[in-house]
C-alpha cells in the first residue's frame, strides 16, 4: 500500500518535472499562420535544424530541405502550402521560420486545423537524431522532439495520405510510434544505427529512372519508387547506408499533380 503510494507520488513528480522541463525549453513560435491561404487541401512541412552556422550552406540537410521545397513548387504546390522551417537562413524568402520545437508544434497545430480527410500531407524533418531512456529524439537546437511527441502531433492531422520523411541518425526508431494506417514513413537509417546517412528522397522524385528502373514505368514517380531509387543510390556510395521504409498505404503514393 505505502509502496504503491510512494510509487504513485514518484510518478506524479516525474511527470510534473518532465512537463515543467519541456515547457520551459520550447521557444515561442514565430510564424504567423493567419496570413496563409488555406484554399487547397494539400500541405507540406519541411523542418531542418542546422548545427554548424559557418558551413550551413554546405550542410546536406540544408540542401535537401531546399531541394524538397523546390520539388513541391515544381509540381505546382502553392508556396503558401509549403511551410519551410530552416535555421540560420531566415532572410531567404522561401524560409518561413526557424526549425525550433515551438515552430514545428505551431505548424502541426495549424495543419491540424486546415487539413481534411482528402489531404495529401508531407512532413519532412532533417536534424541530428539520438536515443536515450525516454526514446528516440531529434535535437532541434537543444529542444528535443521525441518519437511519441511527433506521433501525438501527427495524430491531430487529417489526411488521405501522409508521407513522413525523417533524415537523422536512428530515424527508423521513430517508426514504433509513428507507423499507422494511411502513413508512408521513410527513415534515413535504422533505429540502432548512429550513422548520418544523406538520404535525399528529392533526388529520385525528380529522376524518371525512379519510375523506369525501380517502378512500374507508368510515367509518374511515386514516393515508393523514389525510395527504391535512393536506397540503390546510397548503397552504391556506401554499403552501410541502409534507409528504412514503413508503408501503411496500399498502392503507390503520388504527390498531388504528379
Ligand atoms: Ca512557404
Ligand atoms: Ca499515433
Ligand atoms: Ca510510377
Ligand atoms: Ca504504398
Amino acid at each position: 500500500m505505502w509502496k504503491k503510494i510512494a510509487v504513485m507520488t514518484f510518478s506524479v513528480m516525474m511527470v510534473l518535472t518532465l512537463f515543467s522541463g519541456v515547457t520551459a525549453e520550447i521557444a515561442a513560435p514565430t510564424v504567423d499562420y493567419s496570413v496563409y491561404n488555406t484554399a487547397e487541401a494539400d500541405w507540406v512541412l519541411i523542418a531542418a535544424a542546422l548545427h554548424d552556422e559557418a558551413g550551413f550552406f554546405d550542410d546536406p540537410d540544408y540542401q535537401e530541405a531546399i531541394a524538397l521545397h523546390d520539388y513541391f513548387v515544381s509540381i505546382g504546390i502553392d508556396e503558401e502550402h509549403i511551410i519551410t522551417l530552416i535555421d540560420f537562413d531566415l532572410a531567404n524568402p522561401i524560409v518561413d521560420g526557424p526549425a525550433t520545437k515551438g515552430d514545428i508544434y505551431a505548424a502541426l497545430d495549424f495543419l491540424a486545423t486546415v487539413t481534411t480527410p482528402n489531404s495529401f500531407v508531407f512532413v519532412g524533418i532533417l536534424d541530428l537524431g539520438h536515443e536515450n531512456e525516454q526514446g528516440y529524439y531529434v535535437e532541434l537546437n537543444d529542444e528535443p522532439l521525441y518519437d511519441h511527441e511527433l506521433d501525438a502531433k501527427l495524430d491531430m492531422l487529417q489526411y488521405e495520405d501522409l508521407v513522413v520523411d525523417l533524415v537523422f541518425r536512428h530515424a527508423a526508431g521513430f517508426f514504433d510510434y509513428i507507423s499507422e494506417d494511411g502513413r508512408l514513413c521513410f527513415g534515413s537509417t535504422k533505429d540502432n544505427k548512429d550513422l548520418d546517412v544523406p538520404f535525399h528522397i528529392s533526388i529520385g522524385l525528380q529522376d524518371m529512372e525512379a519510375d523506369q528502373e525501380f517502378g512500374n514505368g507508368n510515367g509518374r514517380i511515386a514516393f515508393e519508387e523514389a525510395y527504391k531509387y535512393e536506397k540503390d543510390r546510397l548503397r552504391d556510395i556506401d554499403d552501410s547506408f541502409k534507409p528504412k521504409k514503413d508503408d501503411e498505404i496500399s498502392g503507390k503514393v503520388y504527390a498531388p499533380g504528379v
